[in-house]
């Protein structure tokens, strides 16, 4: 219990930001409207793309101000035309829609109405009815701002025009970093050119990825909730904290309710450590019969001011369980746990890395026939619905920032420290509940033999452990040991390395001998649990050559078998963990190694098996026969 009550007092004061960021959801205080489909789009083509602020397109119908198309909000928008210079644009472009906002959520001034992007590829610049009302750097996280006050200044029009300038444009302090470069010589290359130089090996999808929604909130209202659980025999502790905007005068109640709808145990303290009797934990998909185990806790607030009363209602689902990590394991409530999972990308055909419903589900679908217990959000943080079903499912996340492609020594300088630790506040801030959210990554191979780098990653890491004392924190780093300069300061290892690929291209037989040297090295050094965070071949799907050849799915099947065999020796050590690179095949920048995208995936972009799934199928339900407890029918996966 005062392990529980310390880290919650240094969680606590490590949140740097001013006001919380939870899922919106309906209750009987709260509405939600959602924006998503057709906005009025327009790109900003001029040799500066700085015309729209020239001419304050904000300021008037966005078709007023030139020609419009159709574009789908949530979507990227590079694949959704015929248009090669829109798949490729680097700039500014401007989305609009006009909104019917309900009459009374204007007339009652009790009400507080908000406007939220779940998330914008790059950085987004937010106007409603003409005024500025936010603006945000960052793709992957969401930002809003309260527009109330702006709907009451003519109340007698329920119409509200909403304006969205969004920039791909990456540079050395964003996040991922880029930089853009302009070719000067018009012997080789037209008037005005320049291109888009990025380290990372995805597409630079751009636009209005996630959803676009006004909710409401009573004018006093929760505002943030915080919790950190723990358990003791058969007692769960669920220590809580509640913060509430708007009002001073408040009386609380919190109830922590069952799956069964049952309420556990209750409280009127704004803070506090919830008991719960026979608890039920949660945990992971193919570890327990019950995994994902979920709680509600319902926040229930009342306040008055000189003039009115409010109510508000918010609940949180809450999984009960411990993250701890020794010097060779990986503990989930106190059990090692061994991650046999994948690494993914918001990608898909057409919608790019736009969210879309039926592509979750089959992920998720494809995730469990898999017999993989975890996955890890590379390069970026991904959808929150996707971490809610993960929460559900008993899906273990590792959760990395977009620090992904820092490789330039500029990068490592303090405005990019500054803009990345932000970043991290933003993430924990959004994620930080989520029980199946079970480390944080910082970064992705970044230059780590980089002088910078040490200092740099210092103070990441420190940062996000003071934002989070109780989750581990790792950075993602590729095999070469001797020159890491931040892996001192992580809690697990995670290692990217490519034996047989990059390295002794088309020799098998180098293979185990590489990977047994890489686990010895890092082990050596560091005495830490270590991840083997990617590993793979690229297949075509469909090309066959036997003896096998690079690109066939006979050598990606025979690159998978020889690693499964060194991680069959060292996860009885202090390997807990292997994650294929990837899940499924992905768009990337164009380039001459990578054919219409990368074909690491062992599901096509069209998330159809290629021959090396099923061998990995095949090995997850056997590690998970070895380390698990499965459900009945979990025992004949094979009808599933
Ligand atoms: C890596 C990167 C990943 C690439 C992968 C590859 O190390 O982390 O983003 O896609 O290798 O296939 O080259």
């Amino acid at each position: 219990m005062f392990r529980v009550l310390c880290l919650f007092a240094a969680f606590k004061a490590g949140i740097l930001l001013d006001s919380g960021m939870l899922f919106p959801q309906e209750s009987s205080s709260r509405e939600v409207k959602e924006l998503n489909g057709l906005w009025a789009f327009r790109a900003d083509r001029s040799p500066t793309r700085n015309q729209g602020f020239q001419r304050a397109w904000y300021k008037s119908r966005l078709a007023e101000t030139g020609p419009v198309i159709d574009i789908p909000v949530p979507s990227s928008y590079n694949d959704v035309t015929q248009d090669p210079n829109l798949r490729d644009f680097i700039g500014w472009v401007w989305y609009e829609r006009e909104v019917v906002v309900p009459a009374r959520w204007i007339s009652d001034g009790k009400t507080r109405v908000v406007l939220r992007v779940e998330s914008a590829h790059y950085y987004s610049i937010v106007w409603v009815n003409g005024v500025k009302v936010t603006e945000h750097e960052g793709g992957h996280l969401p930002f809003e701002a309260d527009i109330d006050g702006l709907l009451r200044e003519d109340p007698t029009t329920t119409t509200c025009r909403i304006t969205i300038a969004v920039n791909n444009t990456l540079d050395l302090h964003t996040l991922p970093p880029g930089s853009i470069q302009y070719m000067k010589d018009r012997t080789m290359y037209p008037e005005g050119f320049f291109v888009q130089n990025t380290n990372f090996d995805f597409f630079n999808y751009a636009g209005i990825h996630r959803s676009v929604l006004l909710y409401t909130t009573p004018k006093a209202y929760v505002d943030d909730i915080t919790v950190v659980t723990d358990f003791l025999d058969s007692t769960g502790l669920v220590r809580y904290n509640v913060s509430i905007q708007g009002a001073t005068l408040v009386t609380l109640k919190v109830t922590l309710i069952d799956k069964d709808g049952h309420c556990v145990v209750s409280s009127n303290d704004t803070s506090g450590v919830l008991k719960v009797v026979d608890v039920k934990l949660w945990w992971p998909y193919l570890m327990h019969e019950n995994p994902g185990y979920l709680y509600s806790l319902e926040v229930r607030l009342n306040a008055a001011d000189g003039t009115s009363t409010y109510e508000d209602v918010y609940s949180l689902p809450v999984g009960i369980r411990t993250v701890k990590v020794t010097k060779n394991q990986f503990l989930i409530n106190n059990k090692p746990f061994y991650f046999h999972g994948v690494n993914k990308h918001e990608d898909s055909d057409i919608r790019g890395k736009g969210f879309d419903w039926p592509l979750v589900v089959k992920d998720f679908n494809l995730m469990k026939w898999l017999g993989a217990n975890s996955f890890r959000t590379s390069h970026y943080p991904y959808a929150e619905e996707i971490l809610q079903m993960c929460d559900r499912h008993g899906i273990v996340v590792i959760d990395e920032s977009p620090g992904v492609g820092i490789k330039d020594i500029r990068s490592f300088e303090n405005a990019s420290l500054t803009h990345h630790l932000e970043v991290m506040d933003e993430l924990v801030r959004r994620d930080k509940n989520h029980p199946s959210v079970v480390m944080w990554s910082v970064a992705n191979e970044p230059a780590a033999e980089m002088p910078p780098a040490g200092f740099y990653f210092q103070m990441l890491i420190k940062h996000t452990k003071v934002l989070d004392p109780t989750r581990p924190v790792t950075f993602i780093t590729d095999s070469n040991y001797a020159r890491d300069k931040g892996a001192p300061y992580v809690d697990v290892i995670c290692v990217n390395s490519y034996f047989s690929w990059y390295h002794d291209p088309g020799h098998l037989e180098v293979i185990q001998i590489q990977l047994n040297t890489q686990f010895e090295n890092w082990y050596g050094k560091y005495q830490k649990p270590i991840i083997q965070s990617e590993y793979g071949a690229d297949a075509a799907p469909g090309f066959h050559s036997d003896p096998p050849v690079m690109f066939t799915e006979e050598y990606q099947k025979l690159v998978l078998r020889d690693y499964h065999s060194v991680f069959d020796q060292k996860r009885k050590l202090y390997v807990v963990g292997e994650l294929i690179w990837n899940f499924a095949d992905f768009m990337t920048t164009q380039g001459v190694t990578r054919m219409v995208g990368n074909k690491k995936g062992i599901f096509t972009r069209q998330r159809q098996p290629k021959e090396a799934a099923f061998i990995l199928k095949e090995r997850y339900w056997r590690l998970a026969n070895e380390t698990g407890r499965l459900p009945l029918w979990t025992k004949y996966p094979c009808s599933h």
